[in-house]
């Protein structure tokens, strides 16, 4: 049995798992409160020492940590640890506002590594796979990640990067790749590049592991059909370490946390409630075993679910959906809200590849919403009245999910822009008119 297959962790009783959270919160409060002038300023403010946090039970008495106040801590403000103790720095694309760098000592990097190693061995990988590695490598965590877990499992680790498409499924098919890592948006483009070269025969792709954006059921399904695989989730976020702090096992209905490093509550991201098991809420994650950049209560801003029920996979660990989107995703159109994986279901469901672009715009103090979809390259061929029909048939069933109309336009095979990492589905044309 593989190594990193850790029954005695990962389907330990939840006494046992209650107990070892305990224990390393305890110890992370007391360290924060000790190394970190933020910790112990909000803790003060909000009158808890840690004194007060004996068991897992007194975690709602902490104050919640955002991704403002890293942004304001940047670069060094929340280190647990001295710089000479760090060995890497990773960093969020920092698309809005400052970056957020996160610290990892050498015990970091191996606890994260052994999460992503946990997640291979649970899609299946032994030491008899090639593992192809095609998140970006470098400040992102996506491909250090992945390319950590794999050497654990002793995969043969192919460290391709993003990019250049032609290299990648050569190297698929000559080196007999068995596990594909990169986005589920770049998983779909490899499998529509490798039907276009009439190579899907020579591919041995058995597994993906695919994450750091949001996809929907039906892109699942699709790109296991094309690619001949079983495709699973992978969830993470720079903050917190990186991929892996929560992944799919065969049963693929969720993902386990790995709740011997990371405590995950779903909170009422108004009221900051804790909310039970079942209920929609906002993701929030406490480290307890990490020690250059330990995280409390770290909202993430990411809307889920959580399970506690049981898994036939035999893991305990409590299970979060998939992101139902990000909350700072969620587009307010005409005063709905609207999620973009609402409108890749509708797609999906009609038939159409997931190469679509949302455009939400002004005009006339009104909000506008355009779905350009391509169309497959079957229906290039149609009558411009069977494009027209094709449009309706879209625009009804877009209403019927979103309850608001959303302008359809179909353009031709090939002409949205692909994307080699995290997609860019949504232009909101809106925000070039503030400030
Ligand atoms: O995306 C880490 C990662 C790399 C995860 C590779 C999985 C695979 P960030 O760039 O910091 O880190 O972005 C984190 O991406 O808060 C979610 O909103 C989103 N995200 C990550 N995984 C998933 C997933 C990496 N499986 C942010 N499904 C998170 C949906 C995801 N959204």
């Amino acid at each position: 049995m593989e190594r990193y297959y850790q029954p005695e962790i990962e389907c330990a009783s939840r006494e046992q798992i209650r107990q070892w959270q305990s224990e390393r919160l305890v110890k992370q409060v007391r360290n924060v409160w000790d190394h970190v002038a933020m910790y112990r300023e909000r803790m003060q403010e909000a009158g808890v020492t840690p004194e007060d946090i004996r068991s897992v039970d007194d975690l709602h008495k902490l104050p919640f940590i955002t991704k403002d106040d890293l942004r304001d801590q940047y670069p060094y403000g929340l280190l647990a640890r001295p710089l000479s103790d760090c060995v890497r720095i990773q960093s969020t694309s920092g698309t809005t506002g400052r970056r957020v760098v996160a610290f990892y000592t050498q015990n970091d990097v191996d606890l994260w590594d052994e999460c992503c190693a946990r997640a291979i061995v649970a899609a299946g990988g032994t030491r008899e796979d090639v593992c192809h590695v095609c998140y970006g490598y470098g400040l992102f965590t996506g491909g250090p990640g992945l390319n950590g877990g794999s050497h654990k499992v002793g995969c043969l680790t192919l460290p391709m990067s993003s990019g250049n498409t032609e290299r990648q499924i050569q190297f698929m098919v000559d080196l007999g790749s068995t596990i594909l890592c990169c986005t589920p948006s770049y998983a779909a483009y490899l499998a529509e590049s490798i039907y276009e070269r009439g190579l899907e025969k020579q591919i041995k792709l058995k597994a993906g592991i695919f994450g750091a954006e949001a996809w929907t059921q039906e892109m699942r399904r699709d790109i296991e059909k094309k690619l001949g695989i079983k495709a699973y989730d992978i969830y993470g976020l720079t903050e917190i370490s990186g991929p892996g702090v929560s992944f799919e096992c065969s049963e693929q209905t969720g993902m386990h946390v790995n709740e011997d490093h990371f405590i995950a509550e779903v909170i009422n991201p108004k009221t900051g409630e804790v909310l039970p098991d079942g209920e929609k809420g906002e993701l929030v994650f406490t480290c307890i075993t990490k020690e250059a950049f330990p995280l409390l209560r770290y909202r993430t801003r990411d809307i889920c679910v959580l399970s506690h029920e049981k898994c036939s996979c035999g893991r305990t660990h409590v299970k979060m959906s998939k992101p139902l989107g990000r909350s700072d995703d969620m587009l307010i159109v005409k005063g709905v809200n609207v999620f973009p994986s609402q409108i890749e279901t509708v797609l999906m469901n009609l038939g159409y590849p997931a190469n679509y672009q949302i455009i939400v715009d002004r005009v006339n103090n009104s909000d506008t919403i355009e779905v350009q979809v391509e169309m497959t390259p079957e229906m290039f061929s149609d009558s411009l009245s069977q494009v027209s029909g094709r449009e309706k048939e879209l625009t009804d069933a877009l209403k019927a999910m979103l309850g608001i109309y959303a302008k359809v336009k179909l353009v031709n095979p090939r002409t949205i822009t692909r994307s080699e990492g995290k997609a860019v589905r949504v232009i909101d044309k809106r925000n070039l008119y503030q400030g």
